[in-house]
């Protein structure tokens, strides 16, 4: 069996479009997340970056129509596949770059890396490695939201790998009973490590991974995570629905990620001709497609838009380079402590 192709034509509405400079927005975002994932990538391999590193190449059409179509005030939480959706929100090249690199002028002091970006001024929460662990805190942070009657929803991400994990079920009835404004995402991009998702997942061949929120009444559908229109259409709904208190909604994102689980994967549990199938349907080239026939765009102009997004990546290599580590104090900073701890004495 392989990662099964999504019809995409029965998806895809060709004929509603949304105003240019959204386009626009979009492509930026997917070309400043792809660009820098690569670049990462070489870092990597230079020995800059050590540790882990998960890339989004082929997701970036989930980051940009999610974070396009929510509130700047609006949180976001993730799991560790976070560089897409923390440059979406509008985090610097620089500061996820020097993150990365350890640097202390990284998005979380060069103290997170990779899998715990973090960006308060950006609403961004992180950027967590449980898996599913974000899934709760994401409900806790909808339910703080509601406790302060703001009317702002938490977009909480998770992958495929999440389905089974006890403390989503749990959220889901929690959320629901306690009409939460959170929209979950589950981001299906088919496998969670070496796993393929038909391997581990009942509900994958119960019509998808999208039903896991019915038995709890919350409107749930799949959507075709490769085309940003559709995925911004979707998140559009499901913010409306939570910010107007009718309580939780969740959508599956179906994706596909084109690198490995992480730098020491060389993915040899899918055939090459699934990644060729995936990548024949790129998100970005979908996209510039899309803007040249609507006349959105010219060849040219989409060229000077990646010539300036590669040398804003190639200035955070450079920034994060020259940038130095964090000094042995910080050890101490941002570590937490609970004061007069009952069971514990300093000798
Ligand atoms: C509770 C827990 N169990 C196991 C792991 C090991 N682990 C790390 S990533 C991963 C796969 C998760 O896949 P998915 O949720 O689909 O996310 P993706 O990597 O595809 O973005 C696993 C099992 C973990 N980090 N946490
Ligand atoms: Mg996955």
């Amino acid at each position: 069996m392989r990662a099964e192709p999504i019809a995409e034509e029965a998806l895809t509405k060709d004929t509603e479009t949304f105003p240019r400079e959204l386009y626009w927005r979009w492509l930026e975002i997917m070309l400043r997340i792809r660009l820098f994932e690569d670049a990462s990538y070489q870092a990597y391999l230079q020995g800059k970056i050590r540790g882990f590193l998960h890339l989004y190449n082929g997701e970036e059409a989930v980051a940009a129509g999610t974070v396009t179509a929510v509130r700047e005030d609006d949180p976001i939480i993730s799991a560790y596949r976070d560089h897409g959706i923390a440059l979406a929100r509008g985090m610097s090249t620089r500061a996820a770059m020097a993150e990365l690199f350890g640097k202390v002028t990284g998005c979380s002091k060069g103290k997170g890396g990779s899998m715990h970006f973090f960006d308060r001024e950006h609403n961004m929460f992180g950027g967590f490695a449980i898996v599913g662990s974000q899934i709760a805190i994401g409900a806790g942070i909808a339910f703080a939201e509601k406790y302060r009657k703001s009317d702002r929803v938490c977009i909480t991400f998770f992958g495929d790998g999440a389905i089974n994990q006890g403390i989503l079920l749990e959220t889901l009835n929690m959320a629901k009973l306690w009409s939460l404004p959170v929209v979950f995402i589950c981001e299906n991009n088919q496998y969670a490590m070496g796993t393929a998702v038909w391997r581990s997942s009942a509900l994958h061949h119960a019509g998808g991974l999208y039903r896991i929120a019915e038995p709890f009444g919350i409107p749930t559908e799949a959507i075709y995570g490769m085309d940003v229109e559709e995925v911004h259409r979707a998140v559009s709904r499901a913010a409306a629905h939570a910010r107007s208190g009718y309580g939780p909604y969740f959508l599956e994102m179906r994706t596909y990620r084109y690198r490995g689980h992480s730098m020491s994967d060389p993915g040899k549990y899918r055939p090459r001709e699934e990644l060729d199938d995936f990548r024949a349907r790129d998100p970005i080239e979908r996209l510039r497609q899309r803007m040249l026939r609507l006349g959105y765009a010219t060849p040219e102009e989409l060229d000077n838009l990646e010539k300036k997004i590669e040398a804003e990546i190639d200035d955070a290599l450079e920034f994060a380079e020259s940038s130095p580590y964090p000094p042995p104090e910080e050890l101490w900073r941002d570590v937490y402590v609970q004061e007069n701890y009952p069971f514990w004495k300093e000798e």
